[in-house]
């Protein structure tokens, strides 16, 4: 059987993590193997650069826009090329939280980086690699931010990114729309106001009736 990629994508809160979690039963019940990762990190080093980049808060020197753009990208590389490829070949279906649609939503479209060249590193990063399908939970940024204060894993503290202004998280949104335009073959939007249970028929219903699970 042939890997299969999907990518979850959204502003902060949307749920991400609380969908995937629901459908790796649901993929185990169709006898599929998977495997379940995230961004920034995956592996031990890109775990890491995952804690540089969300926590490195020091008063002294602010992270630089093109420091944060090539950390998310290192990041990725090393996902790609000792985990997500491997895991792809052996003919899992892997689940990513966030992908390179988040990079083009944060450090492009919220910080007015160059998208083209966004779009070049994104695939000098992952050598080519797509989603077969990105699920985006599309959410208001205030139900996320009210989402996350109180989300009893991190007792309501935001990360260095989680902690930008309201401004930021909806440009974030509009960004996600905007790829979700234009990729409608690949990127599939979900609203994610609803309850979880929603959402996850939502998804089965995608994967069944669009790409025959
Ligand atoms: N980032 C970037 O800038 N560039 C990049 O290239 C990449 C990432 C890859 C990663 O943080 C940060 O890095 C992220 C983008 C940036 N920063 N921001 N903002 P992360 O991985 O730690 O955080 P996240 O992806 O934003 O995760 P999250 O905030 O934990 O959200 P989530 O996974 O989408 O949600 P959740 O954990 O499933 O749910 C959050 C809470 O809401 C929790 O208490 C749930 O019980 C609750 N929840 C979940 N679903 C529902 C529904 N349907 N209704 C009500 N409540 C719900």
């Amino acid at each position: 059987m042939e890997g299969f990629f999907i990518t979850f994508e959204g502003p902060e809160g949307a749920g991400k993590t609380t969908q995937i979690k629901m459908l790796e039963p649901w993929l185990a019940s169709k006898g599929r193997q998977y495997i379940t990762t995230r961004e920034p990190g995956g592996t031990p080093l890109a775990e890491k650069i995952r804690d540089v980049v969300k926590h490195y808060n020091n008063s002294g020197e602010q992270v630089y826009d093109k420091t944060e753009l090539l950390l998310f990208a290192a990041s990725r590389a090393q996902h790609v090329h000792f985990l997500i490829r491997r895991e792809l070949d052996a003919g899992k279906v892997v689940l990513c939280d966030r992908f390179t649609d988040s990079t083009l939503a944060y450090q492009g479209y919220a910080r007015n980086g160059n998208i083209k060249f966004i779009e070049a590193l994104n695939h000098y990063a992952v050598e080519g690699l797509k989603p077969n399908l990105t699920i985006l939970m599309d959410l208001p940024p205030s139900s996320g931010r009210e989402r996350t204060s109180h989300r009893p894993e991190t007792q309501g503290v935001h990360d260095r990114l989680e902690a930008e202004t309201l401004d930021f998280h909806e440009k974030v949104r509009q960004g996600y729309l905007e790829l979700a335009r234009k990729n409608p073959d690949r990127i599939k939007t979900v609203d994610a106001s609803r309850n979880p249970e929603q959402i996850h028929v939502d998804i089965i219903k995608i994967l069944e009736e669009q790409y025959e699970f």
